[in-house]
C-alpha cells in the first residue's frame, strides 16, 4: 500500500470533507478480506480475541440486516494489516495536520442486498471521552460500490457546519437524514449535496471527522462491505473526566496516556511506530505469551 496524497487531494479534503481514491488496497487483499469477514461474522476469530463491538449474530439477527464489528484488528491480524498499516496512519496524518496518528477504532461493515441504512451522523460527535476529538477516516470498499447500492454518502462541505451531538440512531434508522437536515438549517444551509462514494472494490475515500455522512438501504443484488481505519492524531489523551462507554475501559487510573497495546500509532514523522506492531501484523504475536 502506497498513498500518495498529491497537493491537489489534500486541497480536496479541506474544501469538501474527504477525497475519493480509485485504489487504496490491491485486489489481492480485497480478496484476502472478504475471506476473513466469513470468519469474523460467524463468529470466529483468528487471535482468539473477541471485537469491541459486533451488532450481529448468525444466530439472532435476520439475513438482512447491516452487520457492523468494531476493532475487528484484535481479533484478525490480517485485518491488522490493512487497519495498522503506516501508509493509512501517514495519510491520516498528512490530513489532519497531525505529527503522527493513532488508531481510534476500525469498523467493518457488511450490508446485504436489502440492508438497511447507516444514519447520517459526525464521527467525532462520539469522541468526547479524548482529547482532541479530531479524527481523519479511511474508508474502504469491499465490493464494487454503484449509486443507490448502499455506498457510503458524504454531504459535501459539512465538516464546516459546527459540532453537532450524536445520531439518536446510528444503525436501521427510520429517517437516516433527519439529525443531517437539522444540522444544515442551523448552519443556514437550503440545500445539502449528498455524494454517494461510487468505486471499485479496493477504491475508497478518506474524511475528516466532523463530516456528515451514512448511507442508504443497499438496494443491489450484492453485499456492500466495507473497512474503515479509524484515526486520531498520535497525542491524543484520554479526557479527564468524561467516559466513552466502550473505549474508557482500556483507561489506566490515574492516566491519561492512551495505552498503545489497545491505541497504536500507526506512524509518525520522527519514523516512530508502535514497536509491536510489525510483529503482531505479520502473526509473530498475538494476545496470549508476552
Ligand atoms: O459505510 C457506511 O455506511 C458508514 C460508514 C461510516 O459511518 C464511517 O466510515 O464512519
Amino acid at each position: 500500500m502506497l498513498l500518495n496524497l498529491s497537493p491537489q487531494a489534500i486541497t480536496n479534503f479541506h474544501a469538501d470533507g474527504f477525497v475519493a481514491f480509485e485504489r487504496i488496497i490491491d485486489k489481492d487483499t480485497v480478496t484476502l478480506l472478504r475471506e476473513r469477514y466469513d470468519f469474523l461474522f460467524a463468529g470466529v476469530f483468528e487471535t482468539g480475541l473477541e471485537p469491541d463491538e459486533v451488532n450481529w449474530h448468525q444466530d439472532r439477527d435476520s439475513p438482512d440486516t447491516t452487520r457492523q464489528i468494531c476493532n475487528g484488528w484484535k481479533s484478525d491480524r490480517y485485518v491488522a494489516q490493512v487497519v495498522l498499516h503506516s501508509e493509512v496512519g501517514r495519510a491520516c496524518a498528512t490530513l489532519g495536520g497531525w505529527a503522527g496518528a493513532r488508531i481510534n477504532q476500525d469498523n467493518l461493515f457488511w450490508k446485504p442486498p436489502g440492508g438497511s441504512a447507516v444514519g447520517f451522523h459526525q464521527d467525532s460527535a462520539y469522541e468526547h471521552w479524548v482529547i482532541p476529538t479530531d479524527m481523519v477516516s479511511c474508508w474502504i470498499a469491499l465490493d464494487d460500490t454503484e449509486t443507490n447500492g448502499g455506498s457510503v454518502t458524504y454531504i459535501r462541505g459539512s465538516h464546516k457546519w459546527g459540532e453537532s451531538a450524536v445520531a439518536e440512531n446510528f444503525h436501521a434508522p427510520r429517517e437516516p437524514l433527519r439529525e443531517m437536515h437539522d444540522a444544515a438549517r442551523r448552519a443556514g444551509i437550503t440545500q445539502p449535496e449528498q455524494v454517494e462514494l461510487v468505486v471499485p472494490a479496493g477504491g475508497g475515500a478518506f474524511h475528516h471527522g466532523w463530516i456528515w455522512h451514512g448511507s442508504g438501504i443497499n438496494n443491489r443484488s450484492i453485499p456492500r462491505r466495507s473497512i474503515v481505519a479509524h484515526c486520531m492524531g498520535s497525542e491524543t489523551r484520554y479526557h479527564p473526566r468524561n467516559i466513552g462507554p466502550i473505549y474508557s475501559r482500556y483507561k489506566r487510573f490515574g492516566d491519561e496516556e492512551m495505552d498503545e497495546s489497545f491505541f497504536p500509532i500507526l506512524w509518525r514523522d520522527d519514523g516512530y511506530r508502535s514497536p509491536h506492531l510489525d510483529r503482531y501484523i505479520k502473526r509473530e504475536i498475538g494476545w496470549g505469551g508476552s
